[in-house]
């Protein structure tokens, strides 16, 4: 069982990287579906021996990410003014890692107060309404991982750790629904297909716990609530024959987009689709497909790769992925070794 823990700790980090890595060429581009056999033929290239191009850099939701991981890792008590100073310090290294266009005033403010709220600049952010960029869930895989049999503490620490940057209601739940959808694959048999319609239903569960605190006051609720209606979009598009048409649909209606609320449920629904096989994505391998699969989307693609592959990976772990594709991702051996510490560190803790 502690084999197959660790495997999963791995698998999903890997997978986060490698969406990430894999898909930031991609990112901002509108796929076509003449598109489908570029990105086919650029998987099937990397995942040949001989081949030998030059590394796949990796942007700002894999450095975020890592600032994850070494704040649960280094501290007894997760301590949340670490965390904004390792985002900072990591920022201001390395600056060109293609951040969210608003979250450097985050850095900037937070690193100019001496840290002394580290919510109050986030909250700040676009005249007071915060940010709902996907930047928190983006990042949140660590804290999936870390808190898998404490659901509780998991979610406070997916929401505090998301305020950091985040102050917008869909930027936060955002990166909860994401943290929930890595914990249930991660708590999943890996050698069983995923039964897509209990995923959603748990997810939507659990997600309707969380948003339902925000909406409290509202008089009519009538309304699904927004997280709540993706995944009932989720579920009803997994039941459509897919074509290249329900796919314009798809992403017309789930989004492919930098906010949260047009990221997540694409990822998750990449995430599950790709549990069986899918018409031109042409690999036997269920997490390549599903990485692959989330690039096609077109849009924000290394985030939605990067979150469809953090679930995925937390499914099956490390022995899925394909190593020779893995080598083609910048740094993946310090995110073994991370995963690794992540790991050891929560064994202390239980
Ligand atoms: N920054 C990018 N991609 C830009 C395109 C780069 C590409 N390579 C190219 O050449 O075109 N990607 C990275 O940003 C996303 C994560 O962003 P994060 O951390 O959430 O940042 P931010 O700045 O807070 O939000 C992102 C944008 O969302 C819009 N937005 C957010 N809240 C808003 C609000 N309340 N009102 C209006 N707009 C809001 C703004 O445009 C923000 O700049 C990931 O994709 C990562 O990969
Ligand atoms: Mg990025
Ligand atoms: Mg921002
Ligand atoms: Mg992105």
């Amino acid at each position: 069982v502690s084999n197959q823990i660790q495997s999963k700790f791995r698998g999903s980090l890997l997978g986060s990287l490698m969406g990430d890595c894999l898909g930031a060429p991609f990112e901002g581009e509108l796929v076509s579906s003449g598109d489908k056999i570029i990105i086919q033929r650029y998987f099937d290239k990397m995942e040949k021996p001989e081949y030998e191009g030059p590394f796949k850099k990796y942007t700002d939701d894999t450095a975020m990410m890592k600032s994850v991981a070494k704040f649960l890792v280094t501290t007894p008590e997760p301590d949340l003014n670490y965390l904004a100073k390792l985002f900072v310090n990591e920022y201001y290294n390395e600056p060109k890692r293609g951040y969210g266009q608003s979250v450097a005033t985050v850095f900037e403010k937070l690193k100019h107060s001496k840290y002394t709220d580290i919510f109050r600049p986030a909250s700040e952010q676009f005249d007071g309404r915060g940010s709902y960029g996907n930047g928190g869930a983006m990042r949140i895989a660590p804290i999936s991982l870390y808190f898998h049999n404490d659901l509780e503490n998991m979610i406070k620490l997916a929401r505090d750790s998301t305020r950091i940057t985040h102050g917008h209601m869909l930027g936060i739940n955002g990166a909860i629904l994401q943290a929930l959808a890595i914990r249930q694959a991660f708590l999943l048999d890996p050698t069983e297909t995923v039964k897509a319609d209990e995923f959603c239903n748990t997810l939507l569960k659990q997600i309707h716990e969380v948003e339902k605190s925000y909406f409290e006051d509202l008089e009519d609720n009538s309304e699904d609530l927004p997280y709540c209606a993706k995944i009932k979009q989720i579920k009803y598009f997994l039941n459509q024959e897919f074509t290249d048409d329900l796919q314009e649909e798809i992403i017309e209606n789930l989004g492919h987009g930098i906010s949260a609320y047009d990221s997540v449920p694409i990822a998750i629904f990449c995430f599950l689709k790709a549990q069986n096989p899918i018409p031109r994505i042409e690999t036997n391998n269920v997490f390549r497909r599903t990485i692959q699969f989330a690039i096609t989307m077109g849009g924000d693609t290394d985030t939605i790769a990067c979150m469809a592959g953090a679930i995925v990976g937390a499914h099956l772990g490390e022995e899925a992925i394909n190593k020779t594709l893995l080598k083609h991702c910048e740094k993946y051996d310090d995110i073994i070794a991370l995963a690794h510490k992540l790991y050891e560190n929560r064994q202390l803790q239980i």
